[in-house]
């Protein structure tokens, strides 16, 4: 019994008395993070109550962030993500900061020599090497983002040396970004995109080109990463004019 009980003796109008039971589910951890909650109609089935009923309550916990909707996947336990905008961590870290495992789906590994845009992006001459990094990135069995990163020859002693995550591999390789600047935009995910993310054509999401520098001032890193709109909180702290 992961859910609880709807008690009749009591007083408050059942869609809240159901969102109490989930919210105790959530809580007492007898829901568990990422997992799907049953289909509506069979929670309103096995309680007795109007599929209306069930969807208000969830209404209310998704808008607690306590619960997230997937186009066309269901409602699952757990909500969105809050990326600190100023801070330099990883799609790894933010991920393990939240309890949750960070997975990679390859798209493409690829060494090459560099093109103009990379060129120009990178400060790197023409004819110099570099590794690209194509992948879609997790969140447990979430996906959540879209990943193509370049990084300088130098940067690394090979492809096969990044597992999960690329900033652990630059950091092995004395190459961690120490500083960087960042552009983000709102963005509109293609069929593709969408495809890959599980997500329905036209969904909402953000697109942050990173690029990242090395001490020494030489760049490390250019990303360009879509997350999803539906699970990402960009926070900041802002402070007023010196
Ligand atoms: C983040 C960075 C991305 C970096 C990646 C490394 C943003 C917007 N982007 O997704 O630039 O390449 O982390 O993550 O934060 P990893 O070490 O897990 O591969």
């Amino acid at each position: 019994e992961k859910i609880g009980v709807l008690d009749d003796s009591v007083r408050a109008p059942l869609y809240q008395q159901m969102q109490d039971a989930l919210r105790r589910g959530i809580e007492a951890g007898a829901l568990k993070p990422q997992e799907a909650l049953p289909p509506e109609r069979d929670i309103a089935t096995e309680f007795g109550i109007s599929r209306i009923t069930v969807r208000k309550a969830i209404d209310g916990l998704v808008a607690d962030g306590m619960l997230t909707r997937r186009q066309g996947a269901g409602t699952f336990v757990g909500g969105r993500v809050e990326k600190q905008f100023s801070k330099l961590t990883s799609f790894s870290e933010d991920m393990a900061a939240r309890g949750r495992t960070a997975r990679s789906e390859w798209i493409a590994q690829t060494e090459g020599a560099v093109n103009s845009d990379e060129s120009l992006t990178l400060g790197l001459s023409p004819g110099s090497r570099v590794f690209r990094f194509h992948r879609i990135r997790y969140a447990d069995e979430q996906p959540m983002a879209l990943e193509y990163s370049t990084i300088p020859g130098f940067g690394l002693p090979g492809l096969d040396v990044v597992g999960v995550s690329l900033y652990a591999a630059l950091e092995a390789a004395g190459h961690r970004p120490v500083r960087a600047l960042q552009r983000l935009r709102a963005v509109l995910f293609n069929a593709e995109q969408a495809k890959l993310l599980d997500i329905q054509a036209g969904a909402p999401g953000l697109f942050i080109e990173r690029r990242g520098f090395l001490e020494d001032g030489r760049a490390i890193e250019t990303t360009h990463s879509w997350y999803r709109g539906d699970a990402y909180d960009f926070v900041a702290e802002l402070n007023a004019l010196a």
